[in-house]
């Protein structure tokens, strides 16, 4: 099948043209405001490249008109408020479309996307590579078989250190990431409430540009969480040897989930293309954490909830 990539350019674009290529498809149109994508001759020496979007679309809408090379599939991994408006682009063309996480910052904008879908008749997909990890599985597989009345306790911690280079970026821009719990504590929202049910209670501690830690409460768990980019809240073991610490302890079990990540966007392609993506539904109730946090006025953590990093 043709796929074409808007956000060629950006930081996890090359695991999107991996798994292009690892599935045994084709990388025909690329897209991006940036011009540095050499990369893309590794892995699609022909494929055809903008730094407009509206000479990208007139490429598209002219590979559709022709029909030979179609598009069968648009990846978006953009900047997150540019998501929902090229999940949509890409809709309108008549491709499905797999688009990086989290699909939209806001839970209302899915809504719209729902509407699209129906228009068109095409879906989209969600990139949530973390329910693709053995640790997570492992864990899901034993909370879920466990089946115990009585909540785990649960301390999150989730430390992926990036350099300067991220502030500098439209990551470090509020208004387009929505922040460090949009762009990566969505992984570990989805996660939690896929492991221990429904969300019950929300609290933020702290917060500020590099890190954001709370308390949540699930049906089966009661929840630390510890999220940082900061390298220096790595374990001073790991400090200057590996960039990053994931860690989930459940009723002092540990599941570690700090590498294994290079694979997953490869296993995510895979799914989608089987008929097992992750649609708008499966994504609705991490994206709405997400948008709470963000709400939320950090407060003094209560007795027994605030993460050891904090204390
Ligand atoms: C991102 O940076 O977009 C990610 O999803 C990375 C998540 C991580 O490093 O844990």
């Amino acid at each position: 099948m043709n796929f074409a990539l808007i956000g060629a350019a950006g930081y996890i674009a090359p695991r999107h043209m991996q798994a292009i290529q690892a599935t045994g498809h084709a990388l025909v149109a690329a897209y991006d405001i940036n011009d540095s994508v050499g990369i893309i001759d590794s892995i699609s020496p022909d494929c055809a490249f903008f730094t407009e979007f509206e000479s990208f679309l007139e490429h598209a809408w002219r590979l559709r008109r022709q029909g030979e090379c179609a598009l069968d599939y648009v990846a978006v991994c953009s900047p997150n408020h540019l998501h929902s408006a090229h999940v949509v682009a890409g809709l309108q063309l008549g491709c499905d479309v797999i688009c990086e996480k989290p699909l939209v910052p806001l839970p209302e904008q899915l809504d719209e996307l729902r509407s699209v879908e129906e228009e068109t008749g095409h879906r989209v997909y969600s990139i949530m590579q973390l329910r693709h990890h053995p640790a997570i599985h492992e864990l899901c597989t034993r909370v879920l078989t466990e089946g115990r009345d009585t909540k785990y306790d649960v301390e999150l911690t989730y430390i992926t250190s990036r350099g300067p280079w991220y502030m500098a970026s439209w990551k470090g821009d509020p208004r387009k990431s929505f922040g460090v719990e949009a762009d990566i504590g969505v992984h570990f929202f989805d996660i939690l409430a896929l492991i221990f049910g429904g969300l019950e209670r929300l609290v933020v501690h702290y917060r500020d540009a590099h890190k954001v830690a709370g308390y949540l409460e699930y049906a089966t768990a009661r929840v630390r969480w510890f999220l940082s980019i900061d390298a220096a809240d790595l374990p001073a073991s790991l400090r200057g040897h590996r960039p990053s610490y994931r860690a989930i302890v459940c009723d002092d079990e540990v599941f570690e989930f700090s590498t294994g990540f290079e694979a997953l966007h490869t296993i995510s392609y895979r799914e989608v293309l089987a008929g097992r993506g992750f649609g708008i539904e499966a994504v609705r109730h991490s994206l709405e954490t997400v948008h709470a946090i963000r709400r939320a006025t950090p407060e003094a953590p209560g007795d027994d909830e605030g993460h050891p990093r904090l204390l």
